[in-house]
């Protein structure tokens, strides 16, 4: 079955975490995805956070499948020119540099436009223009900067950062939006353009409900699904809410059983109003049901805490995937919170190619997280991540270079 993005060229120009988690889900749905590194070096993430000596990090691997890696010296003359070729026949180019860095080398847009007048150049940078267009950047950075830290963790804590990585893979999936988005103008326009996904607006755009409530709290003065309350204090910037439920349906999440001495022993509750009567049979509540005090959610917002508190009675007499089971019976959304353990253990997310086992040929076997983008007329295969400039003579031949050019090139240290 062909895929998706068959025919697409995607200089790689990217390392770290944001630019290649773009490119490898350009790669997933088809795209011909050529990295360029240094030679003797590569990305850096090949070396780091090792768990086997010399061989090319989960770090690395786990972010770059289904890619080719070539090795230029991009500063060298001669290496640019190969680079310049690639230019030529590729569709897009992704890079995640320090800003400038790219002008610097030489390749500024003017010159890529000279080059190939429909090249897509999409950047990842820390921050658009404006006072911190020259930073670089890396995740927690861009989850301060973009809102996310001010608002994790609890009202009587330190901001937080989150484990999820929206600062990187949050702005590669931005970036990859754009880009696929500047290919299919370019089917009507035939001109490249340039496509930016900043970290700092990225982490905003995923924490746009933060600024719904920014404005909400300077119109009124309190919000009343936050824990805050009805008895602590509001002050004028919205306030880091807990478990909160970001959303019109209060939730938290409750002890289960076995919490003691589990420390992901617990489930996220959620009091929707539709099933609320649902949830007061099942906790042996039945009486809030018609009580005025608790039957309806305005009703409830003020009683919140005692409410989690009854319902965690309940919970914590169950395991969280038992309890789980009962309160899907009857609708009550609700989540378990699974440790990293028990999701890579998970059949269904094998069975889905969410968890994908994947084979190295220096590391071995190796768990990855799959394409979480299902299209279902182009299936994704997770191949294992290139050996640095595994595929360069491979790349330089299809480029029009003879293997003795190829040689002299390597000899001239260019590639
Ligand atoms: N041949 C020759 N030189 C190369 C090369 C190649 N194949 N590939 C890269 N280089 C050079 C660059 O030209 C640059 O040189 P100059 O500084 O002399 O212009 C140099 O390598 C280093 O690039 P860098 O500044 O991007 O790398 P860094 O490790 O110092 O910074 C990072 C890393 C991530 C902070 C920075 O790239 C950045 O801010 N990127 C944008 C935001 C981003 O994506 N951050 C997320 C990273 S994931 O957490």
């Amino acid at each position: 079955m062909g895929k998706a993005l068959d025919g697409v060229r995607i200089l790689d120009f990217t390392h770290v975490q944001s630019g290649p988690t773009c490119t490898q889900l350009l790669a997933w749905f088809g795209a011909d995805v050529i990295k360029v590194e240094r030679a003797g070096a590569g990305d850096i993430t090949r070396e780091q956070l090792r768990d086997i000596p010399d061989v090319d990090s989960l770090y690395f691997t786990m972010l770059n499948h289904n890619k080719r890696s070539v090795t230029i010296d991009t500063k060298n003359p001669e290496g640019k020119q190969v680079l310049e070729a690639l230019i030529q026949t590729c569709d897009v180019l992704v890079e995640n540099f320090a800003p400038g860095a790219l002008d610097r080398m030489g390749f500024t847009w003017e010159r890529i436009q000279e080059l190939n007048p429909r090249m897509i150049v999409a950047s990842v940078k820390g921050f658009g223009p404006g006072p911190y267009e020259d930073c670089k950047v890396y995740e927690n950075v861009a989850q301060c900067a973009g809102g996310a830290a001010s608002t994790t963790g609890f009202d009587d804590g330190p901001p937080v950062v989150t484990g999820a990585q929206i600062g990187d893979s949050g702005t590669g999936l931005h970036l990859a939006l754009g880009i696929v988005t500047a290919l299919f103008q370019r089917t009507q326009t035939g001109r490249g353009q340039r496509v930016l996904a900043a970290m700092q607006d990225g982490v905003l755009n995923l924490c746009r409900v933060k600024l719904r409530d920014q404005q909400r709290l300077e119109r009124t003065g309190m919000m009343k699904e936050y824990p805050q309350y009805p008895n602590g204090e509001f002050g004028e910037a919205v306030p880091r809410a807990g478990n909160a439920s970001g959303g019109g349906q209060p939730g938290w999440i409750l002890k289960c059983k076995g919490w003691e001495t589990d420390p992901n022993a617990y489930i996220y509750f959620i009091t929707q109003a539709p099933v609320w009567a649902k949830i007061c049979n099942v906790i042996g509540k039945e009486e809030w049901a018609t009580d005025p005090d608790y039957a309806t959610p305005a009703a409830r917002l003020p009683r919140l805490k005692d409410i989690f508190a009854e319902i965690e009675r309940w919970t914590m007499t169950k395991t969280k995937f038992e309890a789980m089971q009962i309160l899907n019976k009857y609708d009550i959304p609700c989540g378990p919170i699974l440790s990293m353990k028990e999701i890579a253990e998970e059949p269904s997310l094998r069975k889905t190619g969410t968890i994908v086992e994947v084979d190295h040929p220096t590391r071995g076997k190796y768990l990855t997280v799959g394409n979480p983008i299902k299209l279902s007329d182009s299936p994704t295969e997770v191949r294992r991540s290139p050996l640095l400039g595994e595929h360069t003579d491979e790349v330089m031949a299809e480029l029009g270079y003879s293997p003795e050019q190829i040689s002299a090139l390597r000899t001239a240290g260019a590639i």
